[in-house]
């Protein structure tokens, strides 16, 4: 199977609509504790754009929380928007129709576009009307995304939703031998407001203007106290911090050691072991994770960790926060590997 079926496949494979499940916090955040009762929802995939498709920006409603209705400003009703995937090569396409009543225009966010179809704010496409962007992607292989661009409401529009992966791959990365297929798992995260549940509401007063708008809860590709199955083998994890002002300090609830292996603009020259990292709001890192120390019936959580920042108000930069929590249960391997270099 070529890479970008795999990635299509483990982008698919957890597309499967969630079952309704009562809001529930983490049941457990003991170091690696056998959990006895799991809570959460399973951790939600954004379809895969078709190439050449259409993206239409609307309101709609859809389910974050299980059973509560939020409105989203979404592409294609889907929040996250649709992922697209494409190969490195490849012209991209998407016809862009703008159903929301604002100004609204898609920015390819690390994509080399033309200026032209690279969504400047300049460019904004009025309400009702539409636009094609095309452009061949030349990027190296790694993990983009895409977000309103139109002006002063971008960080309104990207709150209430509108943003997705822009994911290249590159045929190149294929001889690394990193993990592929449903063991290559795309993160997007973001932090919304549990006062707000389930609603997006972006209504800042000054001090989120000042420092930046904040939310207490995170979600993870629009999933609440998300959780995901693995199996004791190593994966590859795109993580987006698609969050409009939060700064997440990355890093396992064990203190575990990892490899980051990718930054903004694809592979790095070597993956490098750490414990912890920082993500700011547009950055993207790639790390490979392995799950062969742990035993079936375990779970290890994804957090952000403490720290110290300037800021004032309820909301802070620096909360502790857990992300997603990953429930060891099964033996299947994914053949990848931590590649020794990483060729530019
Ligand atoms: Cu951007």
């Amino acid at each position: 199977m070529k890479r970008r079926e795999m990635i299509l496949k483990a982008l698919q494979t957890g597309a499967l609509i969630t079952l309704a499940k009562p809001l529930q916090i983490f049941a457990n955040e003991k170091k690696n504790a056998v959990l006895t009762e799991l809570t959460g929802n399973p951790l939600r995939f954004p379809p895969v754009f078709t190439n050449g498709g259409t993206m239409t920006l609307a309101k709609s409603n859809v389910n974050v929380w299980p059973g509560q209705n939020t409105e989203v400003l979404a592409i294609n009703g889907s929040y996250p928007g649709p992922s697209v995937v494409i190969q490195k090569g490849t012209t991209f396409t998407a016809n862009f129709i703008n159903n929301h009543n604002e100004p609204a225009t898609i920015h390819w966010h690390g994509v080399n576009a033309p200026e032209l179809m690279d969504g400047h704010p300049k460019d904004a496409i009025p309400p009702g009307g539409s636009y094609t962007y095309t452009f061949p992607v030349i990027n190296r292989g790694g993990t983009y995304f895409y977000h309103s661009h139109a002006d002063m409401l971008t960080a309104e529009h990207v709150y209430r939703g509108f943003a997705g992966f822009f994911i290249v791959d590159d045929p190149a990365e294929l001889i690394l031998g990193l993990p592929r297929g449903n063991f290559d798992i795309p993160l997007c995260i973001q932090d919304r407001r549990n006062s707000d549940i389930p609603d997006f509401n972006y209504n800042p007063v000054m001090n989120d203007i000042m420092n930046g708008f904040l939310g207490d809860t995170a979600l993870v590709n629009g999933t609440p106290e998300p959780y995901f199955e693995v199996s004791r083998t190593l994966y590859r994890f795109r993580l987006l911090n698609g969050s409009n002002a939060r700064i997440y300090k990355i890093a396992f609830s064990d203190s575990r050691p990892f490899h980051i292996i990718a930054t903004d603009g694809g592979l790095k020259d070597e993956a490098v072991q750490v414990t912890s990292f920082f993500l700011s709001p547009g950055e993207r890192t790639d790390i490979l994770v392995d799950f062969s120390p742990y035993t079936i019936g375990q779970n290890v959580i994804l957090k952000s960790l403490p720290f110290t920042a300037p800021g004032m108000g309820t909301y802070r930069q620096g909360t502790e926060m857990n992300l997603l929590r990953f429930d060891v249960t099964g033996n299947t391997g994914s053949g990848g590997i931590i590649p020794a270099v990483l060729p530019r």
